[in-house]
């Protein structure tokens, strides 16, 4: 990180960690020699080593204390009897009021918006009733990821039950991209379709849908992207679109496809169990698809696992089995690091297919047999991003004397199924905009992930000029580039970045919802807090901040990867404590004697042998500058 300009009031060892790092090495190294040259005594060294050391360990992200109005605090937390750190975190979350309490911590399917305030509802219900009675051939036009397949899935096999004629069709990831193509076009138009419904896409593609409607194909677009021109199509369901009435935007493509069979049953009187029963495939595209997790989606995520942890399908079961969950354990984690990287894999790896025929299975057998397969895809996938990360980490640095506020790394042979989890990876360990690009036909292409606030988008309109294609969002962009211009668009977008970038947006950011005292963890507390779940975009889990606090025995490393120790206050209450990947923390903790600290975490319980335990997840620790010698 060598030349950051950085405004002169501001503390630079805050934020520029690298930087600082290497200051204070080259100090220490500096002041070692000179000890060493002048040879003082051991006494002057060791000075030098506690004038320093309070200041080494630095946290590693922002700490944002959010400060609720006490006021309206006190009378919530009186109101629904709970404790003012968890009346905080409900304040934080905009809850008020008894009554939004009372929405958020008991949605139910009873209070599900009517899909008929979807526009154009109406219109697709009975379009595609018509199809069915009419035996007409309906076809699903599904996205390659999570969300487009689970969508596809819950309507093939909910509009088969209804007798409808219906058949789908999945993009190939890498040869026809994302929407509808002219291969899947000509398709339709072999077998004779006359109904097309597109899942997860379709909002944006008004050329293709226009080619539909020249062969007598009517498109009911069920969709949640952000629509521009709308597209000539038969109907359009999407919360997005302008002038909705429909009260929640949020939904994901799969959550849309559920309001449409919701709707369908309504109009054929069919039993609720026709629809809910998809449930579970809504909560898993819902976990997966990175919309937020309030409202209506909430209560799909809620009930999908409940349905998951009871009853679960058979097909999911296989899959539970290869991931070693027993279902009743099932939580948000397993959906988001096991069921969606497994349906992913197929896609990114092969081909979604794979998924379908895995999501569609229904004997014992067939749901082993693809199970198995998609979790041989995901340890293919697996294997190709580690050793493309490992690569990657060795470039970064070169690339890091060269570029400090980006990282735009390209190798002719990198898979291109698996650059978007790289440059995840990449951000959550260096926290900078990050392109990572792979080879295609003589053409470079890849993904570009962004920072929290940083619109990445915009910063590559900047850089049109050496890029082919780009297209995406904010957060997400794919880019595609001639390999000639691509040592100018690296140093284009640094300088991009460089200027935009603020110093806020240099590190990531820590939510806290209240302090606490390690006393207030009760029993009650956890109960509640529990409530809070299911967490994700919209609803993150509530984070609390402890200090003065001191370790209490000795800290262990566990796989050389998490910290575990306990920590005491200076009322004598003692918790243990677990650190996901913060090797640093051991080191720091046992590099020095008696530390006193504070610490970033969140609380959960846990069910060990039989046994409810309380833990604590921490997040971040920072050293106290008071410290004991
Ligand atoms: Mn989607």
């Amino acid at each position: 990180m060598v030349g950051v300009r950085l405004p002169e009031k501001t503390v630079a060892i805050n934020y520029e960690f690298r930087t600082f790092f290497r200051f204070f090495f080259i100090c220490r190294a500096l002041m070692g020699v000179s000890v060493f040259l002048l040879r003082k005594a051991e006494v002057l060294y060791t000075l030098t080593f506690f004038i320093c050391l309070p200041e080494v360990f630095m946290k590693r992200y922002r700490w944002n204390i959010l400060s609720p109005d006490d006021n309206v605090v006190h009378a919530l937390s009186e109101a629904i009897n709970v404790s003012l750190p968890v009346a905080k975190a409900l304040f934080n979350r905009g809850i008020q009021t008894f009554d939004e309490a009372k929405d958020y911590f008991r949605s139910s399917i009873e209070h599900l918006p009517s899909p008929f305030l979807l526009q154009d509802m109406q219109k697709a219900v009975e379009r595609v009733c018509r199809a069915i009675s009419g035996h007409e051939k309906i076809m699903l036009y599904g996205d390659y990821d999570v969300d487009g397949t689970t969508g596809t899935a819950l309507l093939f096999l909910f509009l088969k039950e209804q007798g409808a004629q219906v058949s789908y069709y999945i993009n190939d990831r890498f040869t026809e991209g994302y929407g509808l193509s002219t291969e899947g076009i000509d398709s339709a138009v072999d077998q004779r379709v006359t109904l097309i419904i597109t899942v997860d896409c379709g909002i944006r593609e008004n050329e293709e849908i226009r080619r539909c409607a020249g062969f007598g194909i009517d498109v009911i677009v069920c969709d949640h992207h952000e629509p521009d021109v709308l597209p000539p199509a038969y109907a359009i369901l999407n919360p997005k679109v302008a002038g909705s009435t429909y009260p929640f935007r949020e939904l994901c493509g799969c959550g849309v496809a559920f309001k449409f069979i919701q709707a369908i049953a309504g109009h054929l009187n069919t039993a609720d169990e026709s629809w809910l029963k998809y449930l579970d495939f809504v909560a898993i595209a819902t976990a997966a698809d990175m919309v937020s997790l309030e409202s209506e989606n909430r209560t799909f995520v809620r009930e999908g696992l409940l349905r998951m942890r009871n009853n679960p399908r058979r097909n999911l079961m296989a899959m539970f089995s290869l991931m070693k969950v027993i279902p009743a354990e099932l939580g948000m984690f397993h959906i988001a690091f096991g069921i969606a990287p497994r349906i992913n894999a197929a896609g990114r790896m092969h081909s979604a297919h794979l998924a379908m025929e895995w999501l569609l299975s229904d004997s014992l057998a067939d749901s082993e047999r693809h199970a198995y397969e998609l979790d041989r895809m995901n340890s293919l996938r697996r294997e190709t991003d580690a050793d493309i990360m490992v690569k990657a980490e060795k470039m970064l640095e070169s690339h890091f004397a060269s570029y400090c506020s980006s990282i735009v790394l390209y190798d002719e042979s990198w898979h291109l199924g698996v650059l978007g989890i790289v440059a995840s990876k990449m951000i959550e360990k260096h926290y900078l905009p990050t392109v990572i690009l792979g080879g295609m036909n003589g053409l470079i292409k890849g993904s570009v992930r962004s920072v929290e606030g940083f619109n990445i988008y915009e910063a590559l309109q900047e850089c049109s000029d050496y890029l082919e294609y780009f297209g995406g969002h904010h957060q997400a962009a794919g880019v595609t580039l001639r390999p000639e211009k691509f040592a100018g668009f690296r140093k284009k977008f640094n300088e991009v970045c460089n200027s935009l970038l603020s110093i806020g947006q240099r590190q990531k950011e820590l939510v806290i919802d209240s302090k606490l005292a390690l006393e207030d963890i009760k029993a009650n507390f956890i109960n509640v807090l529990e409530q809070f779940a299911p967490y994700g975009l919209g609803n993150r889990e509530p984070l609390f901040l402890s200090e003065d606090l001191v370790l209490f025995g000795e800290p262990k490393l566990l796989r050389e990867r998490h910290v575990k120790f306990s920590v005491r206050d200076k009322n004598g209450r003692t918790f243990d404590v677990i650190g996901f990947d913060r090797p640093d923390i051991y080191t720091e903790l046992t590099a020095r004697s008696h530390p006193v600290f504070a610490m970033v975490y969140s609380v959960e319980k846990r069910v060990w042998n039989n046994r409810e335990q309380w833990q604590i997840k921490l997040r971040d620790l920072e050293l106290s500058k008071r410290f004991k010698v």
